[in-house]
């Protein structure tokens, strides 16, 4: 009896050919070489085969079975290889929904007024949040029995440390570590014990100090109408400095904008106090300083007509999805 080679192959790779899920391929494999299958039987005819054909034919269905075992072989490869092919490409695999994040009103209008500021050569620095007496207030020139130092005003872990009331703490440390001359810009949280619709408990303020030889309150007036000119993006914008008082500046000032034919004060600045240059070890003979300091929720109000100071701080997703487009500016 002669086994029909060529047509067990062509048989197998007919089926194969309409095969392209492993399970049905794991039938195509039983039904070829399973116990029941064509080669085993084949194989068990052997022993009715008459004794000097029996090697040949042995040899051939050796062969026949290493090309149907190689063949199923690569189908399996072949439906695993397919298989991570249409995974990979899967057209109804719902599109990735991208959702870009935003900046924080609060950040951006620091960034924009730390880009106004260093191209007068004023650089950032930060310090801590929790502060010492001395830095918060000694070293400013506050005393003690000044009322900004109030259990009201002043967050108190005990006596002596407390949640910085105003960034200027950061400036006598940059004063004490650079010297002079220095331009130094302070943005930051600050903390004060104040809850209202008008007031947060934390809010964030900038402060900047420029110290050099003869720094005049003329230049703290140019330099801080120009920033104001910068950050509306208007030169007619009107501006007035009014006299105040400030512990660590003397003469001390506020700046007015007006908005709609109204006067709005923006920000606290003078001359920085001579006292604060001896506590830092600067001579006030030989130096002088400008300094300010603005609140930034203000800023950012006016900047992008928020109304209403809480909105900074809740969060609302909707709120914050409005400045998605300003997050180069
Ligand atoms: C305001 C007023 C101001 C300063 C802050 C300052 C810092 C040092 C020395 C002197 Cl180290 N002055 N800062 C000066 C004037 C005003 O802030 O109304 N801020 C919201």
């Amino acid at each position: 009896m002669k086994i029909n080679h060529t047509d067990l192959e062509d048989l197998l790779k007919k089926d194969l050919e309409t095969c392209s899920k492993e399970h049905d391929l794991q039938q195509i494999k039983s039904k070829y070489l399973g116990k029941k299958g064509h080669v085993t039987i084949l194989f068990s005819s052997l022993k009715d085969i008459p004794s000097e054909e029996r090697k040949a034919f042995g040899s051939e269905l050796n062969n026949l079975k290493q090309v149907i075992t190689k063949l199923i072989d690569l189908k399996f490869v072949d439906i695993k290889r397919n298989r991570e092919i249409t995974q990979r490409l899967d057209l109804d695999t719902p599109a990735r929904h991208h959702q870009f994040g935003s900046h924080h009103p609060i950040s951006l209008v620091i960034r924009r007024i730390e880009k106004i500021f260093s191209n007068f050569g004023f650089e950032t620095h930060e310090g801590p949040e929790i502060e010492t007496e001395y830095y918060n207030f000694e070293s400013l020139n506050i005393a003690d029995n000044h009322p900004a130092r109030d259990m009201h005003d002043t967050f108190y872990f005990d006596s002596n440390l407390l949640l910085r009331t105003h960034t200027s703490s950061v400036q006598i440390h940059a004063m004490e570590n650079r010297s002079a001359p220095l331009r130094v810009l302070a943005p930051g949280r600050v903390y004060r014990c104040d809850s209202d619709p008008t007031h947060s408990p934390m809010f964030h303020q900038i402060e900047g100090l420029c110290v050099d030889t003869d720094i005049s309150f003329s230049n703290l007036k140019w330099l801080l109408n120009d920033f104001i000119y910068k950050f509306f993006e208007s030169k007619k914008i009107k501006t007035r400095f009014r006299p105040s008082y400030f512990p660590f500046t003397e003469p001390s000032a506020e700046m007015d904008v007006m908005f709609n034919g109204k006067w709005l004060e923006v920000l606290g600045c003078g001359m920085v106090h001579p006292n604060v240059l001896k506590n830092v070890n600067i001579d006030p003979k030989k130096y002088s300083g400008l300094a300010f300091g603005l609140g930034i929720e203000r800023f950012a109000m006016l900047a992008y007509q928020i109304k209403d100071l809480r909105v900074f701080f809740e969060n609302d997703i909707n709120f914050l999805e409005q400045f998605e487009n300003l997050r180069e500016s």
